[in-house]
């Protein structure tokens, strides 16, 4: 396939099968209606960007029940946060800013520059979702951040100092007309702030369970500064979160306006040095994927065979990928428990795994619990300690299959 961003050609090095949307967790009744896509990653000859060879189309994906719900852990809630109060105290200094934020969720965000009384704008196609950040103050427009949009925010709301994301640029295929609108919408000396999954974090930890529909592209420091450049931006901070197991936060631009950090150049050193999105990386990377779903699969089957009891713990996106990948069911996992309310009462989409509320845990504690909400680990096992003090064991796939 041509690449997205330059047109080179995408060369494919992990193919996860056949795959629900991910965040379409259906009522059980419905599971049999949702239709499948292939799910496979390739990187660009040309860019070097990584991306989905397949795209779902977006009304699958953003729909109005729309299930993630980005405050629904303590981590997510001080992390974004402090990161309004960093833009507040950097950014947002003038005599009226004003930020614009891509995919704002409910408000997790968006809701301490409310409270700020500072002006904003959150732009998200997902109804319900978009009600929740409404509800706590937080002003929405219920649509998709692309070069029209931006237009018509800019006609009534003037220019913007920052626009921001979370988790939501690598979900936009068209990043070139999500840039041609940040053009429009930003100041002279305005920049773009977004932060996203990072490959080489991908990569590293084997965490192919970041890989679905909604992640059409896996940045990495040298595809976001191409990205950048074609369309008329500059690079020019890079910083990691720790968010979603360790994600790079990007500063761009416009070009000349900000002296760069001296970050990008160091995290441009360090991907070349370990030859990051490089095909010989990869395809490593596509064999130790492999050899998680071997493992996990094996030791599912040996503890159903010992007549133990396991449950998943967390229903992320992620665990989507790993429950379809693997060919992980309710004969093998028979339900996974979410403190989502939207989530509950419904099944994986494809795997068809009952999600429960976090109470079904306790009732009583499992032998062993799945964790899919891995990189929650620390406020999981803290809440969960009694599990684990009763002999309760965990098992984690990341960064390979472990029981602990
Ligand atoms: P979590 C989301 O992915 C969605 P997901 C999105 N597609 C995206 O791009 C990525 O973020 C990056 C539950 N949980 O945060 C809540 C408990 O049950 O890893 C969530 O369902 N108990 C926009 O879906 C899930 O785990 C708890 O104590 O991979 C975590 O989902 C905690 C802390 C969480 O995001
Ligand atoms: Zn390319």
């Amino acid at each position: 396939m041509d690449c997205r961003i330059c047109g080179g050609t995408v060369t494919e090095f992990l193919d996860l099968g056949r795959q629900p949307s991910a965040n379409r967790f259906v009522p059980p009744g419905r599971a049999a209606e949702e239709p499948l896509f292939p799910l496979a990653v390739g990187a660009c000859g040309g860019c070097t960007m990584v991306q989905l060879t397949t795209e779902v189309p977006r009304e699958l994906k953003y729909h109005d029940e729309y299930p993630y719900r980005a405050s629904g852990s303590a981590l997510h809630r001080e992390h974004f946060a402090r990161a309004a109060r960093d833009l507040l105290r950097t950014e947002l200094t003038g005599p009226d800013p004003f930020v614009v934020e891509v995919g704002c969720n409910d408000g997790v965000m968006l809701g301490t520059i409310a409270d700020a009384g500072v002006r904003h704008l959150g732009v998200d196609p997902a109804a319900e979702v978009a009600a929740l950040a409404a509800a706590r103050g937080v002003r929405v427009l219920t649509d998709w951040f692309e070069a029209r949009t931006a237009a018509a925010v800019r006609a009534v709301h003037g220019p913007a100092d920052v626009v921001f994301g979370a988790n939501t640029i690598c979900h936009l295929p068209y990043l070139g007309s999500v840039l041609a609108g940040v053009d429009t919408l930003l100041t002279a000396d305005g920049v773009f702030v977004f932060e996203e999954p990072y490959l080489g974090t991908i990569v590293e930890r084997t965490a192919f369970d970041q890989i679905y529909d909604e992640h059409v592209f896996y940045f990495t420091v040298r595809s976001v500064r191409e990205l950048a450049r074609r369309f008329g931006f500059e690079l020019v901070d890079v910083a990691p979160t720790p968010l979603h197991g360790g994600e790079l936060r990007y500063t761009l631009a416009r070009p000349g306006r900000r002296r760069p950090s001296p970050a990008v150049e160091q995290w441009l050193d360090r991907e070349r040095a370990t030859g990051l999105a490089h095909p010989r990386t990869v395809e490593r990377f596509a064999e130790a994927v492999r050899r998680v779903r071997t493992d996990l699969v094996a030791t599912l089957e040996r503890l159903a065979a010992e007549g133990r009891r396991v449950v998943g713990y967390g229903a992320p996106g992620k665990s989507t990928t790993v429950t379809n990948y693997c060919g992980i069911g309710p004969a093998l996992l028979p339900f996974i428990c979410d403190s989502t309310p939207a989530k509950q009462g419904r099944v994986v989409p494809g795997a068809r795994i009952p999600i429960a509320p976090p109470e079904a845990f306790r009732a009583p504690y499992p032998d062993f619990a799945l964790l899919f909400a891995w990189n929650h680990a620390e406020e999981i096992m803290a809440k969960e300690r009694d599990f684990a003090e009763r002999g309760g064991r965990w098992i984690v796939y990341v960064p390979r299959v472990q029981v602990l």
